[in-house]
């Protein structure tokens, strides 16, 4: 089983649209296995985007992510990483299909509204980096059982 790390960035509480995603997460089957509302500091933001830190962007992108709350979440599946990055689209959203969130709920690229780890490995790093590991439960699932 691989694991995700997904964030809904500030600006998804105040459109009241975090259930909505969520929705679309749970509907395709991945399994929530961490959640938690927070408040990024500027340290955080910084580690978590550290690739982006020579980037022109990337001091709106801190002040961005460390505007408002975000949702950080941990989602469990087959392909995980993978099959979330499609659900979410292209960074760019005029190059994200409709039908994918970013494609459906964002009109600028800087306010693109979700993250998702783009490989296993950084998966695991932001995982480190946003949850302590007794926040994430390995819960069993008994979908069988009624569905
Ligand atoms: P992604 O993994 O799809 O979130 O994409 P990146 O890691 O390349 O970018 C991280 C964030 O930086 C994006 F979500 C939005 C922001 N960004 C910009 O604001 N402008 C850009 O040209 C590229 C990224």
């Amino acid at each position: 089983m691989e694991r995700s790390f997904v964030m809904l960035k500030p600006g998804v509480l105040n459109r009241r649209i975090a259930g909505e995603i969520i929705s679309r997460l749970e509907k395709k089957g991945l399994k929530l296995v961490g959640l938690k509302l927070m408040q990024i500091t500027a340290e955080l933001a910084a580690k978590h985007y550290a690739e982006h830190k020579d980037k022109s962007f990337f001091s709106d992108l801190q002040a961005y992510i460390t505007s408002g709350p975000v949702v950080a979440m941990v989602w469990e599946g087959e392909d995980c990483v993978s099959i979330v990055r499609k659900l979410v689209g292209s960074t760019k959203v005029a190059d994200a299909q409709p039908g994918t969130i970013r494609g459906d709920y964002a009109l600028h690229t800087n306010l693109n509204i979700i993250h998702a780890s783009d490989a296993p490995k950084s998966a695991e790093r932001e995982i480190a980096l946003f949850f302590r590991p007794d926040e994430i439960i390995d819960w069993e699932d008994q979908a069988a059982r009624w569905f």
